[in-house]
């Protein structure tokens, strides 16, 4: 197939100060953001979390292939499956697979077999990543580097996320095969993580954790 092309439509250059203070407002923005583990069940608009997903979708992706799908889960009964799901490959996780080494990471997160959260929050967002998906006339082709595309499309919705007010937190049950049973997604499609999102309880509590600073992460050349 020819390429078609149309000029760069919604490019915007800022003069180099306005670039200089658009860069610092949006880091101090995003530094306040914090996984969190204690929500609300107070209710959340669908339209933003619909928006948030629109924003996720436009992340790049390996040839355009947008490898992702969102199973978006309000619904109380799926909650509790999920996390009765969740909750099973937990305890096996604590209590028997997990090396110690991995125990002793984890221990300033305070994190443990509990997941009361799967169900409470509003929102539990699965995203799968598909390693093949429907081509011209529906048969399956490959996507190429799709583990890649749906951890920059899941870093650009938990940036929209947090933008609109809301709290979330990353989850990796392990393994978590039970999610396509549960939500009757395909083979093909592997669950990636779950998003949990809502607002923060009034006494949410965080970790005590810090980010590298820039000298730690970066190498200038
Ligand atoms: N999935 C477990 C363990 C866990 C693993 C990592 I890597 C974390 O960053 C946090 C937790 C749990 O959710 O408790």
């Amino acid at each position: 197939m020819d390429p078609r092309f149309v000029s760069l439509p919604d490019y915007r250059e800022y003069p180099v100060d306005e670039m200089k203070r658009r860069a610092s407002a949006f880091y101090e923005d995003v530094r306040r953001r914090r996984t969190v583990r204690h929500f609300s069940d107070r209710p959340v608009p669908r339209e933003i979390i619909e928006d948030c997903l629109r924003a996720a979708g436009t992340s790049p992706s390996g040839a355009n292939m947008q490898p992702w799908h969102f199973v978006v889960v309000s619904d109380k009964e799926v909650k509790r499956q999920i996390r009765e799901g969740a909750e099973a490959e937990e305890r096996e996780f604590y209590a028997k697979k997990a090396p110690q080494e991995w125990l002793d990471a984890l221990a300033p997160l305070g994190t443990d077999d509990r997941k009361p959260f799967l169900e409470i929050a509003p929102y539990l967002i699965v995203i799968f990543v598909q390693n093949r998906g429907a081509g011209p006339g529906g048969k399956l082709i490959r996507h190429y580097y799709p583990v890649e595309s749906v951890g920059l499309a899941t870093g650009m919705l938990v940036t929209a996320i947090h933008n609109a007010g809301l709290a979330s937190l990353t989850h990796t049950p392990s393994p978590m095969g039970f999610l396509n049973k549960i939500l009757g997604r395909p083979r093909h499609e592997r669950p990636f993580l779950i998003l949990v999102v809502g607002y923060p309880t009034e006494d949410a509590r965080v970790p005590l954790i810090t980010k590298k600073p820039l000298e730690q992460m970066v190498t200038f050349v």
